[in-house]
């Protein structure tokens, strides 16, 4: 509960303030005679009498409108106040010439000035005092940077010698073939490997990440892996960032699991992108109880010390309680404005009030910061975060949207998309800072450094050296990890026999072989989103056991069963309840331990595959942003394979929109056969050749006698195409193409086709469609570019050459076989389960859509009929 004295409720009349006084004094005195335990206790006493008298039926969810740390626990500031100042006005300055120049110079590369122009203090107090890197970049503290402050944070790179002139002038200038490059608009690793760790790009991608790799950093730990213990997640977000539900959705996992190696620090500035985060309300207050409520330590740095004697004067709380009337929207209009009217406006609506300022100026009452803009305020916070234990902490950061620029867009309607300034407005904002900027500097944007030597540049590289060094620093290299040999965890797949199995069972028996593997094992990091059982893994929960940071504390209902649900604190398998965004985002961390911590891990996460692209399609976007490596098993694939799991997951699409991802490998086994080469060839080159990219397969639940892989077709079959088999007498006249489920249907068709039709023909086994269009495309494109007196064959055209048609049926939609249309050179007819699905057996599901064995033979027979 909050510490301090809440004020008295907004509106009331006191009708006996004789008695208020009384009761305040007696509180007051035992304070000063027992200390402020005594006193906190007492007023906690109150609190359960008066809900137990039921005249309130709770306790607020939230504190009065102050900061929640006093004057007098702040302490002394550590670090030296003037150059701090002087350092981040030009972090300001070069931030916004970077954007000002690329947007006088073209006009239309956009950015952003008014975030980071409200988020440089939050910035520098914690690159200056608590955010630590490494010289390795993977034992630093992880920090995810509020995106589009990206400027702020290249700024800051440019003045410690990290970035040049040249490309702070390239800003959002990548293209164009300069050696150096130029500086992406977002967070990005792909686009910047060496610099930034994390994508924030997308609003709420940010904050879930960043809980679930705090988590991941306990997980590690736990689990003998990797010591995390020193090391700490920051994220600083948007207020208006908050909506996304991904920002909240880890919230109660964070408290509940005690990660108090997280902080959150969100910048209030109380606007988003069109207008103001909560107009008509509190976006702090509001954010307060939704955190507290959740679990959270919550910070709240309202204030500036400018306020601290105005404060100590407000013994009634005229002015906390005017404050805590004010409603977001007004105080972007008082923000907007000065301090005459600020006076006019707000001071002058209260008597008691006016009373307080009466002594100030109009310069002084505009000097009143927020408490986001003062790093002694924020200093505070950040220390007690970091120093609070058993909970994450929130610092919500009362700030300004556009401080400091002016007409141009301090705490306006239009701050977020400010991104001109003419010369009045730049002469205003160097007056403001005390920048040491002459006229021509300012009209030629010139970027701006403390020379060698000056007391700024030795404070900056000082404050970073005993940080332990730069940040955001990526480093993508780590140690290969083994894979064992196919045999050892395969063989039973490849030799199948004519077993019966799904493919669903045959990759968990796989993963349940690799897990044994004394160097690969530990490394797996098995996910599920409340589905284990229906995906066969049940097992797992014994032989590896739940990862629950508190162990086990009650007696598993189950306790006798040789499988019986155990949760232990070195758990390996991550059960995330029902919650696909949560599973992402522990498996983005996983995926990108290679990167983030130097050790490479192999994230395997197990769902229904219709819960997955177009669930969580954004967060799988950013792991291929961040370079993630791991395998995603969209399990109970396609629209016609499921049993019994009912029309919500019949899934048609996800393969296609897998192939839209430029490093993620699609695959749609039909045997445990190609699925075990699949799963060896993608190891290899994730952990092996250490490839930045992650590999989806599909698999299905439907038992089939899995035949044994010749080896010839190992070649072909992980190029995307491989042929399986011919039928009937003389060179094909049809080819026709299967996969995953579909497989046997077209087979069954081809035994029709020849015994009943006389039609010789082929069937190919697809593993990818995706990578066969991938290389048939890049093919094409170095035959445009760079011609060669023949024509390059891509695998699709040889192992399709000729002029028999080729007719392709899929329990996918017709664009995922489309994919290779363009790069086949016969007539292509394709069958695809397009549309809504239905509630049905796996028989009439596939006559329905049209994908069966007599569907095929009706398609082929047409295709030759026409020619
Ligand atoms: C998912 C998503 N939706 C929309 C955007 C576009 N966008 C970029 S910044 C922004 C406003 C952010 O407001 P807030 O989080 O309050 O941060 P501020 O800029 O005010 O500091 C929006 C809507 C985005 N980047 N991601």
């Amino acid at each position: 509960m909050n510490t301090h004295e809440p004020a008295p409720p907004d509106g009331d009349a006191d009708p006996d303030p004789e008695e208020t006084r009384e009761w305040r004094a007696a509180l007051q005195a035992v304070v000063a005679a027992a200390g402020p335990g005594r006193g906190l206790f007492l007023v906690e006493q109150l609190q359960h009498a008066a809900q137990e008298l039921g005249i309130v039926p709770q306790l607020q969810p939230f504190s009065a409108y102050r900061n929640s740390i006093g004057l007098e626990r702040q302490g002394a500031y550590p670090g030296d106040l003037r150059i701090e100042e002087r350092l981040t006005a030009l972090m300001r300055w070069n931030a916004l010439a970077m954007v000002v120049r690329a947007n006088e110079a073209y006009g239309e590369l956009g950015g952003h000035i008014a975030s980071y122009a409200s988020a440089a203090e939050i910035f520098e107090v914690g690159f200056n005092h608590f955010f630590k890197g490494s010289a390795d970049g993977q034992r630093s503290d992880l920090v995810f940077f509020q995106p589009h402050s990206a400027p702020g944070v290249y700024a800051r790179a440019f003045v410690e010698g990290r970035l040049s002139e040249g490309q702070l002038a390239r800003y959002r200038q990548e293209i164009g073939g300069h050696a150096e490059g130029g500086l992406c608009s977002y967070p990005h690793p792909w686009l910047m490997p060496d610099f930034w760790q994390f994508p924030t790009g997308s609003m709420g991608l940010g904050p879930i990440n960043a809980v679930y790799q705090a988590r991941f950093m306990r997980y590690l730990t736990a689990r003998g892996l990797l010591d995390c213990a020193s090391r700490h997640v920051w994220g600083v977000f948007g207020d208006g960032e908050m909506d996304e539900p991904e920002s909240t959705a880890g919230l109660t996992l964070a408290a509940r699991e005690k990660l108090d190696n997280l902080t959150f620090i969100v910048n209030c500035n109380l606007q988003r992108l069109d207008g103001p985060v909560r107009g008509n309300g509190q976006i702090i207050q509001e954010l307060e109880a939704l955190f507290n409520g959740a679990g959270w330590h919550v910070v709240k740095v309202l204030w500036g010390s400018e306020w601290d004697a105005l404060f100590a004067r407000d013994t009634q709380h005229v002015l906390l309680r005017a404050l805590s009337r004010t409603v977001d929207g007004q105080y972007q209009t008082l923000g907007a404005n000065d301090g005459a009217y600020n006076i006019e406006h707000f001071f002058r609506q209260d008597p008691e009030v006016q009373k307080l300022v009466a002594h100030m100026s109009e310069a002084e009452i505009d000097g009143l910061k927020r408490g986001g803009h003062d790093f002694r305020k924020l200093y505070a916070a950040f220390a007690e975060a970091r120093a609070t234990r058993g909970q994450p902490t929130v610092i919500l950061a009362k700030t300004k949207k556009g401080y400091g620029m002016g007409g141009v867009g301090e705490s306006r309607m239009t701050s977020h998309q400010a991104k001109k300034l003419d010369l009045q407005a730049l002469k205003a904002f160097r007056d403001r800072f005390a920048l040491p900027l002459s006229d021509d500097d300012l009209s030629a944007l010139r970027f701006v450094k403390p020379a060698e030597g000056s007391a700024e540049m030795h404070y900056l590289r000082q404050r970073r050296a005993a940080l332990g060094g730069a940040l955001p620093l990526r480093n993508g290299k780590a140690p290969v990890l083994p894979v064992p040999p196919l045999a050892a965890w395969g063989a039973f797949a490849l030799q199948a026999d004519g077993k019966e199995m799904s493919t669903t069972m045959a990759a968990v028996r796989m993963l349940a072989n690799l897990l044994k593997d004394p160097t690969l094992g530990p490394r797996i990091v098995p996910i599920v989103a409340d589905e284990a059982r229906t995906f066969g893994m049940a097992s797992l929960f014994r032989q590896i056991g739940i990862y629950a940071p508190e162990g086990q504390r009650y007696e598993p209902e189950d306790r006798e069963s040789m499988l019986y649900y155990r949760e232990t604190r070195d758990g390996q398998l991550l059960e995330e309840g029902i919650n696909e965004a949560g599973a992402l985002s522990s498996w983005i961390a996983a995926a990108t331990s290679y990167a983030v911590h130097g050790l490479p891990m192999l994230p395997v996460y197990i769902y229904y595959s219709m819960f997955g692209f177009q669930r969580v399609g954004d967060l799988i976007w950013a792991a291929a942003d961040q370079r993630a490596r791991g395998f995603l098993f969209g399990a109970t694939a396609g629209r016609t394979t499921l049993g019994g799991e009912g029309l919500q997951h019949q899934d048609g699409s996800s393969l296609l929109v897998a192939s839209t991802v430029p490093n993620c490998i699609a695959w749609d086994p039909a045997h445990a056969g190609e699925l075990a080469l699949i799963l060896d060839h993608a190891m290899q080159r994730m952990l092996v050749q250490q490839r930045d990219e992650f590999h989806y397969v599909v698999m299905m639940n439907e038992n089939q006698a899995m035949p044994t892989l010749a080896e010839s077709a190992h070649g072909d079959l992980l190029r995307g195409l491989y042929r399986l088999q011919a039928f009937g007498d003389g060179p094909p006249r049809l080819r026709l193409l299967g996969s995953g489920a579909i497989l046997r249907e077209v087979l069954k068709a081809a035994q029709r086709l020849a015994d009943e039709h006389g039609i010789a023909c082929e069937v190919f086994s697809a593993t990818s469609y995706s990578e066969l269009a991938r290389e048939a495309r890049e093919l094409q494109r170095l035959d445009r570019c760079e011609p060669l007196p023949q024509r390059r064959v891509s695998h699709v055209a040889r192992l399709l050459a000729g002029a028999a048609p080729v007719v392709a049926a899929s329990d996918y939609v017709r664009a995922w076989p489309q994919l290779i249309a363009e790069y086949v050179d016969v007539q292509m007819v394709t069958l695809g389960t397009d549309g809504f699905g239905r509630s049905d057996t796996r028989q009439a599901l596939r006559r329905h859509f049209e994908v069966d064995a007599e569907a095929v033979v009706a398609a082929a027979l047409e295709v030759l009929r026409g020619r």
